[in-house]
């Protein structure tokens, strides 16, 4: 019985004919008036910002089907980069630039009377990161796609990203962020690819002697893709988003007896696990929720995953050589313990051959190495919620363990620092040791950081597998943080050096034979005044304070953390101001300082240091003595747009963390790229900007790692070196004695205190340091010729810190899929 004819019995209609393509005015005006659903008289500038991404987006689909059906053709090996934050910004400028659209685009909406500087402005920011690691995240999809290798980020499509900072006054406040107000036409929801996310119940054996779980709790998981379009079009890549739903979103029953509250409360708190990013804090809590996310969001990804291995490949045994997930931080973590779930309850594999399988499959990056950030997991609450995970989780570790024990070095201190539960006060699940034993590589972000990984944290698990950890030096995409933030010194190396770069960064390297010549260093010097300018009237327009576009923009930008040590900045701030002051006559070097960055909202300390940037600049911005030597500007909100502005008119860049205490950063490279000068701490990938740059290019100060533990170990005295410093001592009696806070004298009197009692960060060992750096600093802005060569030297020399790099040595050395 068949009640439609067969398909091949059919006689189709000949295909019509390719219709000409329709001018780019057209089909804007097209999205408009039949996806958005407006006239063009009535249409507000978001309708026409919607129309335009519509209408780009119908170009990358086309490409986006044609790279996902290439990678299939060839049953390529795929990339999955599972992250919890991607801070991707604003999308429009990006798919413009590497389509190549930017002027077509620009001359349409121009033909219609819309400005397209003026809707790309209004593009909401995705915020769905709170700061490096997910910016990382972002770069990185980038950067894979330009390279053409086949990839899928996976993270959680949050409601509410990284909260909106407002400052009143001189206090951070936070608001909500709604990215998703208006909307995302950028997105495509994926109804058909959802699966369910099981919480809680227990663990029942099978007849087969098999262990299945069966939850107490299951939510949907639903995707949602967006796609990535690599530098020229190569291929467009997804960043696929998971959103959470309950199974049963109304229950009928309840709500026919009116109890509407009950009706909707399983919506309710399915919901919820998508609703907001969590704040990366000084010391991260180990809340529930944070861990039905990281699990909500593992169990989609890798179900996803499995599923689309299966139906490629159909045999699970060769997952490894076809899929590589590269954890991103342990956030993802307990993925580890999801894939073995999966290959051993559900593919029916035996424990061992899952265990190599897993282990080859996934790879694990760290990015930090401050214990009290470390992710570990109540015990309780982990086999409350994970049961079947937490039975796996045992078995690993009793194969780890019995591993470490037959090594004759391994002793009992050693074997509780490989054991992947923590036993020293309340039992606890340590996220990094269960990514470390389930990886083949574990990767630091910067060569300092990696060899401390294997010094510190990871030293026993290191002497277990020496050739796990390996260095993978951060890298920044050179498009968003060079063509599209900076489209004047882009239009100027090309002039000057060719086209190159725009492929290979490394190319910029050019530019050194023009460092000393007077003409380039004087476009130079106009390219960066020009961007100076117009950040003084984004600075003017929001914060009503006038900035001098000839003084030296100092700038630090960042999350607010005190191993960052933005007090350090301040308080040199303080001393200089008192100088200027005493010393009116000398030849001071004007300046801007300019500090941006979120603070978590339960972490006092950096909230407090926001209060004192804000109270220092009213004083100091208010003194007619010091008016055009020193200004002091706090720019609300930091985001990537934020960035964007501030990037190209830096002039000085602040990389002061304590040394051995930032993994890699990535502002340094954003910063040196566009021509700023670093001042900065031998930490991170300071180091390597310096090898790269050359040390007299670059201000060097203050205690290197080694040094910042010979001192910790030896006994530090704060006390002591601030009685040796007079600037130091009178800036500190300044601050706590209320001169900056009168309203309230003694609000910065524990902040202070610390300093004295423990200064944890070792700002006043790196004090005197750092004052004579800036001083350094002063004397060759004095001298511009040699100011420029320098700058020139910058962005010459940091092309190597590209994303593009970067990305090549995970896909050769971890992937292998180059
Ligand atoms: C953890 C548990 C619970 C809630 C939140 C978190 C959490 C979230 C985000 C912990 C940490 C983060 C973010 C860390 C981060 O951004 N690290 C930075 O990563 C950059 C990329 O590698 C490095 O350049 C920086 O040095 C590093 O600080």
């Amino acid at each position: 019985m068949q009640d439609h004819p067969a398909l091949s019995d059919v006689t189709l209609p000949d295909p019509k004919p390719p219709a000409a393509p329709t001018p780019l005015a057209e089909r804007i005006v097209a999205s408009l008036t039949y996806r958005v659903g407006k006239d063009v008289r009535a249409a507000r500038p978001h309708d026409w910002l919607a129309a335009t991404i519509l209408t780009v987006r119908d170009q990358i689909i086309d490409r986006w089907m044609a790279s996902t059906r290439s990678a299939h053709g060839a049953g390529a090996k795929r990339v999955y980069y599972l992250s919890l934050e991607f801070l991707i910004g604003r999308l429009l400028r990006d798919a413009l630039t590497n389509l190549g659209m930017n002027e077509e685009v620009r001359e349409a909406l121009a033909s219609l009377g819309v400005d397209l500087a003026a809707i790309e402005e209004i593009e909401p920011d995705a915020a769905l990161g709170n700061g490096g690691l997910g910016r990382l995240a972002a770069c990185f999809m980038e950067s894979l796609a330009s390279l053409d290798l086949p990839a899928y980020g996976y993270g959680i499509r949050y409601v509410n990203g990284m909260f909106r900072q407002r400052i009143d006054d001189g206090w951070q406040v936070e608001l909500p962020e709604t990215w998703l107000a208006h909307g995302d036409p950028w997105e495509f929801e994926r109804r058909e690819s959802s699966y369910h996310i099981g919480f809680g119940g227990e663990v029942v054996s099978t007849d087969t002697g098999g262990a299945k779980w069966r939850p107490a709790e299951r939510v949907i998981a639903t995707a949602v893709d967006t796609p990535v379009v690599g530098w020229r079009g190569v291929r467009v890549n997804t960043l696929r988003l998971w959103t959470a739903q309950a199974v049963d979103p109304l229950k009928l029953e309840a709500f026919n007896a009116g109890d509407y509250a009950a009706a909707l409360a399983d919506s309710n708190r399915a919901e919820q696990l998508t609703r907001v990013l969590y704040p990366a804090d000084a010391h991260p809590a180990g809340q529930e929720l944070r861990l039905r996310q990281e699990y909500f969001f593992s169990s989609a990804s890798l179900q996803d995953v499995v599923r689309r291995h299966m139906q490629y490949f159909g045999d699970i045994r060769t997952l490894a050589d076809k899929a590589a997930i590269q954890l991103n931080d342990t956030h993802p973590a307990v993925s580890v313990a999801e894939l073995m779930r999966l290959l051993v309850d559900v593919h029916d594999l035996e424990f061992d051959e899952a265990w190599r399988i897993t282990q080859a499959t996934f790879g694990y990056t760290n990015h930090t190495l401050l214990p009290e950030a470390l992710e570990t997991w109540p015990l309780p609450m982990f086999e409350r919620l994970l049961p079947r995970h937490m039975q796996l989780i045992y078995a690993i570790n009793a194969r780890l363990l019995r591993e470490a024990r037959s090594r004759p070095w391994a002793d009992d201190r050693a074997i509780s620092a490989i054991s992947l539960i923590d036993e020293s006060g309340e039992r606890r699940v340590r996220m990094a040791n269960l990514a470390f034993a389930g990886a083949h590589s574990v990767n630091g972000v910067a060569a300092l950081h990696t060899r401390l990984m294997k010094q510190t944290v990871f030293a026993d698990l290191h002497r277990l597998y020496p050739e796990r950890i390996n260095n993978k030096t951060n890298g920044i995409t050179p498009r968003r943080w060079l063509q599209q933030c900076n489209p004047a010194l882009t239009g100027l190396l090309r002039e000057t050096i060719g086209d190159a770069f725009l492929d290979r960064t490394e190319a910029t390297s050019a530019l050194e034979a023009h460092a000393d010549e007077g003409d380039f260093q004087a476009r130079f010097a106009a390219v960066k005044r020009a961007n100076k300018a117009a950040l003084s009237d984004h600075i003017r327009r929001h914060i009503a304070v006038r900035l001098d576009p000839d003084a030296m923009f100092d700038v630090q930008i960042k999350r607010i953390h005190e191993y960052k040590r933005q007090l350090l900045n301040i308080v040199e701030t303080v001393a200089l101001y008192d100088d200027i002051r005493s010393h009116p006559e000398r030849d001071w070097a004007p300046r801007v300082k300019i500090f941006a960055g979120k603070a978590a909202s339960s972490y006092h300390n950096a909230k407090l240091i926001i209060k004192l940037a804000n109270d220092v600049a009213r004083r100091v911005n208010a003194d007619t003595s010091t008016q055009d030597l020193l200004k002091l500007v706090f720019v609300p909100n930091y985001n990537v747009s934020l960035a964007e502005r501030i990037v190209p008119a830096a002039d000085l860049s602040e990389q002061i963390s304590t040394a051995g205490m930032e993994a890699s950063g990535t502002g340094n490279m954003k910063l040196a790229l566009n021509g700023a000068l670093t001042i900065g701490t031998l930490d991170g990938a300071n180091i390597e900007i310096r090898d790269r740059v050359g040390p007299d290019n670059i201000f060097i100060f203050g205690l290197t790692a080694d040094e910042v533990a010979g001192r910790r170990q030896a006994g530090y005295h704060p006390a002591d070196c601030i009685a040796q410093s007079r600037e130091l001592s009178q800036a500190l009696t300044a601050i706590a004695s209320g001169v900056f806070s009168p309203d309230d004298p003694a609000r910065y009197s524990g902040l202070v205190a610390e300093l004295y009692n423990d200064d944890r960060f070792m700002l006043c060992a790196d004090f005197d340091a750092y004052t004579r750096a800036q001083r350094e600093v002063d004397a060759l802005w004095r001298t511009p010729a040699a100011w420029w060569s320098k700058a020139i030297r910058n962005t010459a020399g940091v092309g190597w810190f590209s994303s593009d790099r970067t990305i090549s040595e995970y896909a050769r050395d971890i992937w292998e899929v180059m």
